[in-house]
């Protein structure tokens, strides 16, 4: 039998669904996990309270990551001419090799250590003895094979553990070296609640020790930096590409296909664009503070919301020529995006789905779906934090708990020589005016409808009763989901690696996404998909004695 969506739709209630979700929980649990699972409503000039970047209840089957994850996978993984050292066993190394998906064009120095996974492989002895004559000795070795420009060195739990000072060893070995910048990370995977700890530890390694090495100036009359862009199935790609075609320089990514001279020459941008907000606001903000760059978010996932951040970069640099330029890109772009939006929302209009990814894209890829004419149900992110629900303004209610203390918030002033204003505080004030904010980002609650469920850190049991109630047509996640909820006969797209696909940022990314989502909503398979309890839902046994 096939259920239409209307159908679909009646047969739940918001509320109902969370006390389904709750009921099996303990009392304790219950109460933690209800402050977590939020029924949207609209209020008037408030966005309704989730709680958000706490710990997850032991025993639960999080779909979190780790903070060594975080620091390693996430923000350095991607930049190629680093030589990233995890120092710990050979399995954080190993599973944190080449999975994510972030793309990588070698260059024309073709310095590109990508292919690699460098790790110390930590023993028992090690562990018990110390690892930093290891960490040295690799150290060493990577040098004398590839003599790269930086080596970063991680941390994994037992080095935290046990105690090895990393930062002591890198120091001592970037003095040796004289031509190599040797750094080190504590990203210990327990450090915080999430890989959002990693993310800040990151932030700040990158800017205490590669922001700002280099003043030879670069080229290009509208600089900028994309930060928060991981080239994740070539999204970076797409994305340079439209960047080009405006006539607008990206001076460095934070990280996609990023070099060491990109971090290291960052600070001479005139604006910097953030895209995920929730890995990367840290370098925003110390870029601004310390050099001058005003920060906007935007967004390239969605044609319509690639077209918006494209406007609002040629705003801020106000120039007559970029902004007819933009328009004209825009202009020459959307009939092709345009023409298979119209193919595939017949096909796809009305349909349902849910997102829970990461920290920004389960808000970013309801563009997507929109598009497509498709509602987002429910969606929700593992790791982000309030503000990425609610919007920055309730940063400062934010409640600081042992688990974020534990992160360092580093202190950065105005450089006494390279801090320069890139607008006055009239100009940004009259362009704030006109409707385009600074520093500012509204996150994913205002932009859902009421009624929705917008629920953080979502687990396994979760995913699957959310599936079995509200049977949405496609479910978003991450590979620990994927097949659990197939096995449910719902259709699912891996939105952190794309499965094999990509890219689905800018134009010509948007096509692929309508093409790609009409196929997997519109595939008779799942029909078929029976798990055997639905077969037989009672599985009848009988004691051998009996
Ligand atoms: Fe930012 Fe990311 Fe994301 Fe993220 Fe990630 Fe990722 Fe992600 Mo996976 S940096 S928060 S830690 S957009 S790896 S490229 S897909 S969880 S939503």
């Amino acid at each position: 039998m096939t259920t239409t969506t209307s159908e679909k739709q009646a047969a739940w209630e918001p509320a109902e669904v969370k006390a389904e979700l709750l009921a099996r929980y303990p009392a304790k649990v219950a109460r933690k996990r209800s402050r977590q699972i939020l029924i949207n409503e609209a209020l008037e000039n408030a966005t309704p309270e989730i709680t958000a970047n706490v710990r997850t209840t032991p025993g639960i089957i999080t779909m979190r990551g780790c903070t060594y994850a975080g620091c390693k996978g996430v923000v350095l993984g991607p930049s190629r001419d680093i030589v990233n050292i995890t120092h710990g066993p050979i399995g954080c190394g190993f599973y944190s090799w080449l999975t994510r998906r972030n793309q990588t064009d070698a260059g024309p120095d073709g310095e590109n250590y990508m292919p690699y996974c460098f790790s110390t492989d930590m023993q028992e002895s090690d562990i018990i003895f110390g690892g930093e004559k290891k960490l040295t000795a690799a150290i060493q070795e990577a040098y004398d094979l590839f003599h790269p420009k930086a080596i970063a060195v991680f941390a994994t739990c037992p080095v935290g553990l046990i105690g090895d000072d990393i930062h002591t060893v890198a120091k001592k070995m970037k003095e040796k070296f004289g031509d190599c910048n040797v750094f080190a990370f504590s990203c210990e995977g327990y450090k915080g609640v999430s890989q959002s700890a990693g993310h800040h530890i990151a932030n700040n390694q990158l800017f205490r020790h590669i922001v700002g090495e280099n003043d030879t100036p670069k080229e290009g009359e509208f600089k900028i930096n994309l930060l928060g862009e991981y080239n994740i199935g070539g999204d970076g790609f797409e994305i340079d590409r439209i960047l080009r075609k405006c006539g607008i320089t990206c001076l460095a990514t934070y990280s996609g296909n990023s070099t060491y001279d990109q971090f290291a020459s960052s600070h001479q941008a005139d604006l910097n664009a953030v895209m995920c907000h929730r890995s990367i606001n840290y370098v925003a903000d110390m870029l601004e503070t310390r050099f001058g760059i005003p920060w906007v978010k935007v967004n390239f996932i969605g044609a319509h919301a690639t077209a918006k951040s494209l406007r609002k970069i040629a705003r801020y640099f106000g120039d007559r020529k970029l902004i007819d330029r933009v328009e004209e890109v825009i202009a020459g772009e959307m009939p092709e995006v345009e023409k298979v939006m119209a193919e595939v929302r017949p096909r796809t209009e009305g349909r349902t789905a849910m997102l829970f990814v990461g920290g920004s894209r389960a808000h970013h890829y309801q563009e997507l779906f929109a598009e497509m004419g498709m509602k987002t149900i429910a969606a929700g992110y593992e790791f982000a934090h309030r503000d990425d629900y609610e919007g920055r303004r309730v940063l400062p209610d934010l409640e600081v708990d042992a688990d974020s203390r534990n992160i360092e918030e580093i202190r950065v002033e105005p450089d006494p020589d390279r801090y320069r204003p890139r607008k006055s505080e009239k100009e940004l004030r009259k362009l704030a005016e006109s409707g385009l904010p600074f520093k500012e980002y509204e996150g994913m609650i205002p932009d859902m409808d009421r009624n929705t469920l917008v629920i953080d850190d979502l687990n396994q049991y979760e995913a699957e009763k959310l599936v079995e109630l509200m049977r949405p047509d496609i479910f978003c996640a991450g590979i620990k989901e994927k097949y659990s909820i197939q096995k449910l006969g719902v259709p699912m797209k891996q939105l952190h690696s794309y499965d094999s696909g990509g890219p689905y940022a800018g134009f010509r990314g948007a096509v692929n996404f309508y093409r790609e989502i009409d196929r997997l909503v519109n595939s008779r398979v799942w029909s078929y998909m029976k798990a055997p309890w639905q077969i037989n839902p009672q599985l009848s046994a009988t004691y051998q004695w009996e």
